[in-house]
């Protein structure tokens, strides 16, 4: 679906938010969202329906570039196909932990343990593969395709997290073997795995700061 002509225009239907209840408003979103940890651990039970239908519809309401909404979201909960993920992903992790990465990029990954080993990818009842959709046969050329694919995922994991799921932004390198395990044509890139689920009992996060406002912002 490639637009030519200028969109009609219709009344913008604002959030309608008095004032006086901006700053709260955006308090309670924020502690929220401060709650929010990636998860490594997660319990196998299945997920409510709908959630996962709803948090794939939020993040497709992104902003992207020229409004050519370039992502695919791939939900794999069929335990072979998550198997089969499993095992492809960790034959790539193992060539990244094992001879590709850095002594440096191996050197900042060890205070948080992670390995090769990807057993969440099985654990987590599913995992969804988010691909970037570049110009291809059937779609047109997209622009700030990572800006726009990743302001998706920040609300697919917002929306998930608020639902009481855990997620974990998982990001194996290279990711060509997700085409043919997810079954997507060569034009789609994939670029986030994401496995959902609910924590495992048991489940334990590193004892992470985040940073101040005042070291993050600028007032100008
Ligand atoms: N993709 C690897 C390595 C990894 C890289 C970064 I940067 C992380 O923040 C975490 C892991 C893996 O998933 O283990």
């Amino acid at each position: 679906m490639v637009q030519t002509k200028p969109y009609p225009t219709v009344p913008l239907e604002p959030m309608a938010v008095p004032t006086g209840q901006a700053a709260e408003r955006a308090r309670a979103f924020h502690d929220v969202m401060a709650r929010r940890r990636t998860v490594r651990d997660f319990d196998p039970r299945p997920l409510p329906d709908g959630v996962l239908d709803w948090a794939v519809r939020t993040a497709a309401t992104a902003p992207s570039g020229a409004h050519v909404q370039p992502w695919r979201f791939v939900v794999v909960t069929d335990p072979d196909r998550k198997r089969r993920l499993r095992e492809a992903a960790e034959r790539e992790e193992r060539e990244f932990y094992g001879r590709r990465a850095s002594p440096e990029w191996l050197a900042a990954l060890a205070p948080l343990g992670t390995d090769w080993r990807k057993p969440f990818l099985e654990t987590a009842p599913a995992v969804i593969v988010v691909f970037e959709v570049h110009k291809g046969p059937r779609t047109p050329r997209p622009y700030y395709t990572k800006e726009s694919v990743g302001i998706a995922v920040g609300l697919l994991l917002a929306t998930l997290h608020q639902a009481g799921l855990a997620t974990l932004t998982h990001t194996p390198s290279p990711m060509r073997f997700l085409n043919e395990v997810c079954e997507r044509p060569e034009e789609e890139r994939a670029a986030y795995v994401i496995p959902v689920g609910y924590p495992a009992p048991d489940a334990r996060v590193p004892d992470l700061r985040r940073k101040e406002l005042e070291d993050v912002v600028v007032r100008l």
